[in-house]
């Protein structure tokens, strides 16, 4: 036949070709007490693909996945993708509004969810106006049978374990995923079947040289693009194993996960490993981190003092890097034995960067500038925004809205979102830099600093600080922290004003939203 293409199915290759390669009898998922062995895995996502077609979802339909994270997750995924449907996966902690949006942006036809999710938006059901059949997953037995929905196991429990690939190419659209961004709607971000390949053959290969004696272990949820990388695609990718924790990433709850499956590579992000260090140096025990050959993290920069204590305390380093929803993982990265403390790191093989002034033209070394990144696990781009989509994809480039500099060694370093930048008496100044001189205090464990405009339009950097544990805030403790980052940086940058907080705002991936403190500011 004319006009189909070179056949390439990622479900083929993430699945069925490490059973054809011999790994049938391999666990592929640690989930509670269950291990999953690719050849189940591989029969469960037949099963799910076949009921799919029972329910008339047919190439490039959309089937959104409200899950959490777990077996199930992972054979929907594939599922549809075998069958050609593209499958979103979403946020489980939205408002149930948003789940609203989802569904009618995506003309989703089918929905797969865990009952407890489903029970928090079904009130809305007739609101979502594309929506044909809900598909419920219960573990503690049969769900309920609401009208109009059908019970996972039920469901998939006739139908053959048997399935084809349906003929995708490589440029056929894969999976979308939710991008919240910093204002507006979110905005579903088109990733392409050949994605997943070549982020597995860059970063997880040749950053963490990832094999298939690797057990990995993600805190950060499948749903974002950080975690369906680390806790899915990059272990099936190479044939290792998967520990799926369903649970919120609770500092105890991560550890003992660690304790118990003993995977060799965790994945966090800078907030979780704040936590983690507190949480340990407070009840005072030794975990056992001793499988880990290394750790990774992103989502926000890491702050050295971080790795430097997680370091000291766990004896593995932690390996940051910076990736996008957009770029579908991580595209500059510190590398094993070669980590520079506060840097983002070089650019991942198969990726290329370049910073850039605002007229379009190339920065010198040590000079900041807006970050592009090309490679192609970069997106297609996103559904029905053709403005936005002129914003931010430039032919091979993508915009990613961080401001960087690259030093003379070829380090990246983050100098905050593009809308996040001060100028303090007409020089640029990067939020990061002041929030990183205020971690080495310590009495601090949180900090966000934004520009405050004062009379005569002159901008004050302030500064939002959690404190630790057992820490009281007060005016002297405000003056103190002002002279340490006085000593510590250049002057003009010490925060002159400073503000005691509970919490930092922050998107579920852990980045913090200075926007919405800008926003109280103003209002
Ligand atoms: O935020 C990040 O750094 C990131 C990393 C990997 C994949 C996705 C994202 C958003």
């Amino acid at each position: 036949f004319r006009g189909i293409g070179v056949p390439y199915n990622a479900a083929k290759l993430f699945i069925d070709d490490n059973v054809d390669k011999g790994r049938g009898n391999k666990v592929a998922i640690y989930y509670k007490d269950r291990q999953i062995r690719y050849k189940e895995l591989q029969e469960m996502v037949n099963k799910t693909g076949n009921g799919l077609k029972q329910l008339h979802v047919e190439m490039e339909n959309r089937v959104l996945l409200l899950c959490h994270d777990s077996p199930e997750f992972i054979v929907s995924f594939y599922g549809a993708l075998k069958i050609g449907a593209v499958p979103i996966p979403v946020n489980t902690m939205m408002h149930s509004d948003d789940y609203e949006y989802f569904l009618n942006n995506s003309r989703a036809k089918v929905l797969i969810a865990h009952i407890d999710l489903w029970n928090t938006i079904s009130h809305l059901k007739d609101r979502f106006i594309y929506l044909q059949y809900v598909v419920l997953i219960d573990e503690n037995g049969f769900a309920s049978k609401d009208e109009g929905t059908l019970d996972y196991r039920e469901w998939m429990s006739s139908d053959s374990v048997d399935l084809h690939a349906a003929l995708t190419v490589s440029d056929d659209q894969a999976f979308w995923l939710f991008s919240s961004g910093s204002t507006g709607n979110p905005k579903g971000v088109i990733h392409l079947h050949h994605d997943m390949e070549f982020a597995v053959n860059s970063y997880a290969k040749k950053v963490l040289r990832m094999t298939e004696e690797d057990v990995t272990f993600s805190a950060s949820k499948l749903f974002f693009a950080y975690g369906l990388g680390n806790g899915m695609y990059f272990p099936l990718g190479c044939g290792a194993s998967t520990v799926l924790m369903p649970e919120r990433p609770l500092p105890e709850k991560v550890f003992e996960t660690i304790e118990t499956y003993r995977p060799t590579i965790f994945f966090g992000v800078p907030t979780l490993y704040g936590t983690m260090i507190d949480f340990a140096e407070r009840c005072g025990r030794n975990y056992d981190l001793s499988s880990l050959r290394i750790c990774v993290s992103a989502g926000e920069a890491l702050p050295g003092p971080i790795l430097k204590k997680w370091r000291q305390l766990f004896d593995v380093d932690i390996l940051d890097g910076i990736g996008s929803t957009e770029a579908l993982h991580i595209f500059i990265s510190n590398n094993i034995g070669d980590i520079k403390e506060g840097s983002s790191g070089k650019v991942v093989p198969g990726y290329e960067a370049k910073i850039v002034n605002e007229h379009g033209v190339a920065v010198s070394a040590n000079e900041i500038g807006d970050l592009f990144i090309k490679g192609d696990s970069v997106a297609h781009g996103y559904w029905n925004l053709h403005e936005e989509n002129k914003k931010k994809f430039y032919g091979e480039w993508f915009h990613t809205g961080d401001k960087y500099l690259m030093d003379e060694s070829g380090y990246f370093w983050y100098c905050g979102r593009s809308d996040d930048m001060l100028k303090v008496g007409g020089i640029w100044v990067s939020p990061i830099e002041i929030e990183n001189s205020l971690l080495k205090h310590h009495a601090v464990l949180e900090a966000a600093v934004v520009g405050v405009t004062i009379e005569n339009n002159l901008v004050h950097p302030k500064a939002y600080i959690v404190v630790k544990q057992g820490i009281t805030p007060s005016d002297g403790l405000k003056k103190e922290l002002q002279e340490f980052v006085k000593q510590d940086l250049a002057a003009y940058k010490y925060p002159r004003m400073i503000e005691f907080v509970d919490e930092l705002p922050k998107t579920a991936t852990g980045k913090i939203q200075r926007f919405k403190l800008r926003k109280s500011l103003s209002s």
